[in-house]
């Protein structure tokens, strides 16, 4: 996926009105925005084409998949159905589940972003034992697309290592979790980034701003 300016809004406002007024403000500087769960709930599935068609953007939906392979496969189906251009996926539940989503990816030509290690403190209690093993099972399984956290560098290096130069890694925690832009893109393609940009009171400067600190 190509990902204008290396920076991913990540679209956590529950109103969509409200969202559609900060893709209004920061214009064209973005061409993709991740949606997750918060926007979907409150506003339904339908908010994927309304930002594709309205904004052109590139969507990638954040689900952050975690069932078995057959709910696995349907929860997919119905993200590609309504117009996704990626699926987050957790690793943790093993290749077997991953694999329905990756074949959905494929049916449809969209890209699958395997959830490695999350960026959050917590996450160093269980799910840090398992990345790498998880990244590697990616690798094995012919995965191009990663996540991976801007809030520990030597871990997002130590993922590249791994899933190699040529994979294409998102990262999210820069801003608000403390992860610093320039830095995460020495290892991550692009940064993902929520809070700093939409709860800003100025999400067009708040935008410029975390460009500008990544040249
Ligand atoms: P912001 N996100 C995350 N850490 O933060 N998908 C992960 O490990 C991960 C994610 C999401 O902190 C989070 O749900 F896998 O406001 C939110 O949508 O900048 C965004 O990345 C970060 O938002």
């Amino acid at each position: 996926m190509k990902i204008k300016n290396n920076l991913i809004l990540a679209m956590d406002i529950m109103e969509l009105q409200k969202a559609e007024k900060v893709c209004e403000t920061i214009g064209n500087q973005i061409d993709t925005i991740k949606i997750g769960y918060p926007l979907t709930l409150a506003e339904g599935i339908k908010t994927i084409k309304i930002f594709k068609e309205n904004y052109n953007y590139q969507i990638i939906c954040d689900y952050k998949v975690a069932d078995i392979p057959a709910t696995n496969s349907k929860i997919a189906e119905q993200t590609f159905k309504n117009g996704a251009d990626g699926i987050i996926t957790h690793g943790f539940v093993g290749e077997d589940s991953v694999k329905a989503c990756q074949d959905k990816a494929d049916e449809y030509n969209k890209d699958l972003f395997l959830l490695t290690e999350m960026s959050h403190p917590g996450a160093k209690r269980f799910l840090q034992k398992d990345a790498d093993e998880i990244a590697k099972m990616g690798v094995e399984m012919g995965i191009k697309n990663y996540v991976a956290p801007a809030t520990r560098i030597n871990r997002l290096k130590e993922i590249r290592e791994i899933v190699g130069k040529d994979s294409f890694i998102i990262s999210p925690g820069v801003g608000k979790q403390g992860g610093e832009a320039k830095k995460t893109l020495e290892y991550a393609n692009a940064i993902i980034v929520g809070r700093s940009i939409y709860e800003s009171e100025n999400p067009k400067k708040a935008t410029e701003d975390i460009i500008k600190s990544t040249k």
